[in-house]
């Protein structure tokens, strides 16, 4: 039998909110898919971080259990043990129990503190199927334990723990009705682990799976069976992010040493590090507390007119821009920069819908004044290196006007931005975007069964034409100036670059129609590459798709089936017993019918949305897939040959 629990007044508020917790998990986690899932491990991972920023703690693990439960460990100061006046219970218990407990929320000791969405740890353990503490405070050992929120074993003092043990334990379990995965992927975790470790130099982060043993290969070439396990402990802090997200581009880098800068100014603390590689595409990360700034906000302000001031001034200073030479433009002197920009404060104020824009205005001032310090400071002592990025930006500069004449000759040709539309689409009835779908289909025998096959009302097709342009090693002059390029851009309505608008779109839905062979993969990788480096906005609003076509078509007798992998057609052939499967070699293939009914229609078609997971991960695929190093590239398909299959980049 199991104790009967008597609850005061406030207990029994206090179970409501776990119990709204449970009710509607969304709103405090945002998700209850993957994502979801491991957002209660950083929010756990958070409070330890908390303690590490205030210096009390040095190492983080976290451990992946065979039972499905994942446990984190610090060695912090542990949970003071007293009582809280307000509840009259433990501090402990009102941690694990009182929404918006513990650092985050006006009643923690901590000036600054991370977290993802700031919920704490009461939200995980209402998610949780159980959840276990152990505390080390001053010599004593205390444990609790819940479940799904509810105390299941009572606070106590367990004596005294080890020597020099001091720290907390979480260890929990998710609860399997509320998310639609309890499984814990190990990348992921490890990404965001790994992430923690730059922002916070010198912490270690231990990450180890327990789940299963794999075989590693030793020094000395034999193999043994051990956890994986990653040890996580950057002594260079977001330098050594600089190098690290320089060396998934598989790029060569302009200069050699990265330059850093940090400043600080009462409670706050600003640090950026940056390096210029010899890509086109920048990748600028910026954080505030520990968290992604998505958004941007005024740190990344502060940072963006900061460089373009002083690359303008040391651009005149060294004789690339003459009088008479317009200023550079703050994205010339972003082309093949990888910075990270980091900023710790107390009181961070976050804006924007997704509450990953930071608003706080000191902050600009802080960020640029450091910046233009330091970085005028490493040019005046490095001439060398000056010149050589000063002469990129001047580059991108050239190159930005190329395009600006590109684009004005493409606008008086009509070609975008106008009303011409390309000669080759098959435009639909609808003028309502909500409704309408755009097909770029590869081929012009494909692009003819899907004219002839399409709903016209609201089904455009447009046959793309010619190789697509590899936009990863082009400029943007020749993507204005390509010749597959520019009927997409004409039919799509909504410009391009710094014109961009997506209200002007024409299509709610753009649908890549492409042969499920390695061409059209690759025109498949090619269209992503476009969109994800020149109308991202696409992406992110979730307008683009993939069509997936059938691989087979599968006959007996009368009965005309169509499988769509390799498992599916052998689960045909069972359930009609046998029958022929004739493998198709490309959407040209098909009749308009069958290209309708498989593909096309609403009611029966199956379409891909393209997400962007990670937005790093993404610029590391695309990078390695388009970008000019061929053995990396080799090296990811072979490790990835699903990937043009699955696409989720
Ligand atoms: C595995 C997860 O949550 N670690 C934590 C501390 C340390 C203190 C603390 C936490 C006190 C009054 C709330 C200790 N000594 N790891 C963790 N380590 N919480 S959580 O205090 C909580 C506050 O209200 C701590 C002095 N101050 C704070």
């Amino acid at each position: 039998m199991e104790d009967e629990k008597i609850y005061g007044d406030e207990q029994i508020q206090v179970l409501e909110g776990l119990e709204a917790v449970r009710k509607r998990p969304g709103m405090y986690i945002g998700t209850t898919s993957a994502r979801g899932l491991h957002h209660l491990v950083y929010e756990i991972v958070d409070n330890s971080i908390d303690e590490a920023m205030a210096n009390y703690c040095d190492k983080i693990e976290v451990i992946l259990h065979p039972d499905g439960s994942v446990s984190v460990q610090d060695n912090g100061r542990g949970v003071p043990a007293g009582v809280n006046a307000k509840t009259g219970r433990p501090t402990l218990e009102v941690i694990f129990m009182v929404l918006h407990a513990g650092g985050k929320f006006g009643g923690g000791g901590y000036k600054i503190s991370g977290g993802l969405h700031g919920v704490g740890a009461s939200v995980v353990n209402a998610l949780s199927d159980w959840l276990e503490v152990e505390n080390c405070h001053e010599g004593k050992r205390y444990t609790e334990r819940f479940e799904k929120g509810a105390v299941s074993r009572d606070f106590a003092c367990d004596g005294d723990c080890p020597a020099d043990k001091h720290g907390l334990y979480v260890r929990f379990k998710p609860d399997a009705t509320i998310f639609e995965t309890v499984e814990f992927d190990y990348d992921t975790l490890l990404t965001r682990l790994r992430e923690q470790a730059f922002l916070n130099a010198g912490i270690r982060i231990v990450l180890r799976d327990e789940r299963e043993k794999i075989e590693i290969e030793n020094e000395d070439g034999t193999t043994s069976e051990a956890y994986r396990e990653d040890d996580l402990c950057f002594e260079g802090g977001i330098k050594e992010f600089v190098t690290y997200v320089n060396s998934l581009k598989h790029a060569t880098m302009v200069h050699e040493e990265i330059i850093y800068m940090k400043a600080e100014k009462g409670d706050i603390t600003a640090e950026v590090a940056m390096q210029y590689n010899d890509t086109y595409t920048e990748s600028i990360i910026t954080f505030a507390n520990n968290m992604s700034t998505i958004d941007g906000g005024t740190h990344e302000v502060g940072f963006k007119n900061a460089l373009t001031k002083v690359t303008n001034t040391y651009a005149r200073k060294l004789g690339f821009l003459k009088d008479a030479d317009s200023n550079l433009k703050s994205e010339d002197t972003r082309e093949g920069l990888t910075a990270i920009v980091s900023v710790k404060l107390p009181d961070a104020q976050f804006e924007s819908q997704t509450k990953a824009k930071l608003g706080n205005s000191e902050i600009r001032t802080i960020v640029d004044n450091i910046v233009v310090e330091k970085l005028s400071e490493f040019y005046e002592e490095n001439p060398d290196i000056a010149k050589q990025i000063i002469g990129k930006s001047c580059d991108a500069a050239k190159a930005r006007e190329a395009a600006r004449k590109a684009r004005d000759l493409a606008r008086r040709k009509d070609a975008f931005g106008g009303s011409a539309l390309p000669i080759k689409l098959a435009d639909c009835q609808d003028r309502r975007s909500e409704y309408t779908e755009l097909f770029l289909v590869e081929g012009d025998s494909a692009g003819g069964s899907a004219k002839d096959g399409r709903d016209s009302r609201f089904q455009a097709i447009l046959p793309l034409r010619g190789k697509v342009l590899n936009v990863e090693k082009s400029r943007l002059d020749k993507v204005y100036s390509n010749e597959s390029l520019i009927p997409i851009i004409q039919a799509l309505g909504c410009g391009i670059g710094e014109e961009f608008d997506s209200a002007k779109l024409r299509y709610g839905k753009i649908i890549i129609m492409a042969d499920a062979d390695v061409d059209g993969s690759h025109i498949q990788v090619l269209l992503l590459t476009f969109f994800f480096r020149h109308m991202r906005q696409l992406i992110e609003d979730g307008h683009i798709y993939l069509a997936k076509p059938p691989l087979y078509k599968i006959t007996k007798g009368k009965i005309e089936r169509y499988a769509f992998s390799d498992e599916e057609r052998d689960k045909i052939f069972e359930e009609i017993g046998g029958g022929q499967a004739e493998r198709y070699k490309g959407l040209g293939e098909m009749d308009k019918e069958q290209l309708w009914e498989t593909t096309m229609d609403p009611n029966t078609r199956t379409i891909i949305k393209v997400e962007i997971g990670d937005a790093m991960k993404c610029d590391e695929v695309f990078s390695l897939l388009m970008g000019d190093k061929v053995e990396p590239r080799r090296e990811f398909i072979e490790k990835n040959a699903k990937f043009v299959e699955n696409l989720d980049i």
